[in-house]
């Protein structure tokens, strides 16, 4: 995941991540064996509880893809859980504070006064180095740099604060996610494309995390919105999800059948 961003905010090829809603160790290797960057397990939306979340996280990087979890909230035991699991980075929800974001930041780093940061981490989980192709204790020494911790800005609060979540030491970057942002400014959600007000929002983060040096990642369901949004500078955007990708195909194709 991390070498992805990289390279994208160094001008290269925009890092590119997938979207599973559904449980299951065969989607999430086939997904994973796509040959995307990263393959988004959610756990706030989707219907992934806290074991196949395990499995997920497995299976996508058995694939080759860099399993991200998108944590249901910003709890520390949910940001452990996900990071014991092997998560490459986590994604927490609504992050409106900077508070906040010294909060998470501070759950997702091991207590390691040679890196930085440090942070509040438990160091008991034993599962997580495989997804890394480490051993346990070199999983254990490197892990405060290899994990790459992710907020999304989607409400008025966070846009209000997006320079300040930014600037917070340990989030790496910050991601839009359009839906819930267009609903906290009283527009239907899946009108954000149309909204100016959304996409002045949106801009204004792309520019905050531009100017802190952080990662800034977009949420979008297909190629047309995701390449719209590598134009306009994110590092980092989904292409599509599963139960979205699921629902179209069946959908045309019966149409197609009716129709024939
Ligand atoms: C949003 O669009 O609000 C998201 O968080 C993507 O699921």
């Amino acid at each position: 995941l991390r070498a992805s961003l990289e390279r994208a905010a160094a001008g290269g090829d925009p890092s590119v991540g997938q979207w599973l809603e559904f449980p299951g160790y065969t989607l999430a290797r086939t997904v994973g064996s796509l040959g995307c960057d990263w393959v988004l397990i959610d756990c706030e939306h989707g219907n992934i509880d806290d074991a196949a979340m395990y499995h997920a996280v497995a299976a996508v990087a058995s694939g080759g893809a860099s399993p991200v979890v998108r944590v249901a909230g910003s709890e520390n035991w949910m940001i452990k859980r996900a990071l014991d699991a092997g998560a490459h980075g986590i994604m927490v929800p609504m992050c409106e504070t900077a508070e906040q974001a010294t909060a998470i930041a501070r759950f997702a780093h091991y207590p390691n006064p040679q890196t930085f940061p440090s942070g509040t981490r438990g160091a008991g989980g034993l599962f997580a180095n495989p997804s890394f192709a480490l051993a346990a204790p070199e999983y254990l020494r490197r892990a405060n740099e290899l994990v790459t911790v992710i907020v999304q800005i989607e409400s008025r609060a966070g846009v209000t604060n997006c320079a300040e979540i930014a600037a917070v030491d340990g989030i790496d970057a910050l991601f839009i996610g359009p839906n819930d942002l267009a609903s906290s400014m009283g527009y239907f959600a899946f009108d954000h494309p149309k909204i100016p007000e959304v996409q002045e929002a949106s801009a204004k983060v792309l520019a905050a995390a531009l100017d802190k040096g952080k990662f800034a990642g977009h949420f979008a369901l297909g190629a047309e919105e995701a390449a719209k949004r590598v134009k306009q500078g994110w590092h980092f955007v989904n292409c599509g999800a599963d139960v979205v990708a699921i629902t179209a195909w069946m959908t045309s194709e019966m149409s197609k059948l009716s129709s024939a």
